[in-house]
């Protein structure tokens, strides 16, 4: 049995790498500090698929590591080429398996395509408005329903309001952007003569301002496309909008 016991340390290993890849997974997450609904509904489903995702690996790592060690060669038969595997698994065990990973689909689905339709469709009141943002090589452009006309590029942040929902119509000048607010966990394709559209609804002004990143490798300078957002209280903000000073 010394194999056994080799075999032993393996999966004891492996699942020690698993549990930790999963808890650096897991606290690298949490360290993004979502604000908002969007981190709420999409922290949740992060957090469905993470846990489940662990259960089932650690309980197919503990279900090998008992195969592995408590099972012998003795009563198996010597496969032959051609010759059919005789039957020695327990249906009900095979069906009830079938049916917990049906019913672990469904419920994902449900959450999911959920999560997909508050995220695709705008919960806008009578204050918002639309931001248009168009990705160039590498700064975003900000356009108001104003006319308030700005890029990143200048360093002014892109501003909204907090309370009231705002909605993203993205598009690109040149190459494939991405245009992302990771704090709210909203992430927009920017590409060419398509619009792409997203919204978020910020219920914290920011003492500073979250940054605004390009999700989407586009050139050279692609890590440093960045910009911030500035979720201004609403007073502040409409004195800001009327007129057009920061
Ligand atoms: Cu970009």
């Amino acid at each position: 049995m010394e194999m056994g016991k080799r075999t032993f340390g393996a999966v004891a290993g492996s699942i020690a790498i698993l549990l930790l890849t999963f808890a650096a997974i897991f606290n690298w997450f949490q360290g993004l500090g979502g604000t908002g609904e969007h981190a709420a509904v999409y922290d949740e489903l992060f957090t469905l698929y993470w846990g489940l995702g662990t259960a089932i690996g650690v309980a197919v790592y503990i279900y090998f590591l008992w195969l592995l060690t408590t099972s012998t060669d003795e009563g198996l038969d010597e496969m032959t080429c051609g010759q059919a595997p005789v039957d020695r698994g327990d249906r009900k065990v095979a069906y009830a398996i079938t049916v917990i990973i049906t019913l672990f689909l469904l419920v994902l689905s449900d959450v999911t395509f959920d999560s997909i339709d508050f995220f695709e469709k705008p919960e806008t009141t009578d204050e918002s408005f639309t931001i248009q943002v168009t990705g160039y090589q590498y700064y975003w452009d900000y356009q108001y329903p104003n006319g308030i006309h700005y890029t990143s590029a200048t360093g002014e942040p892109l501003r909204i309001p907090v309370d009231v929902p705002v909605v993203f119509e993205v598009t690109s000048g040149d190459v494939f952007h991405s245009f992302a607010l990771p704090e709210h966990r909203i992430k927009i394709d920017a590409l060419p003569s398509r619009t792409n559209t997203g919204w978020i609804l910020a219920e914290e002004a920011s003492t500073e301002p979250y940054p605004v990143r390009c999700f989407e490798l586009c050139g050279d300078n692609h890590a440093i496309m960045m910009g911030e957002l500035l979720v201004m209280e609403k007073a502040d903000f409409d004195a800001w909008y009327a007129g057009g000073d920061a």
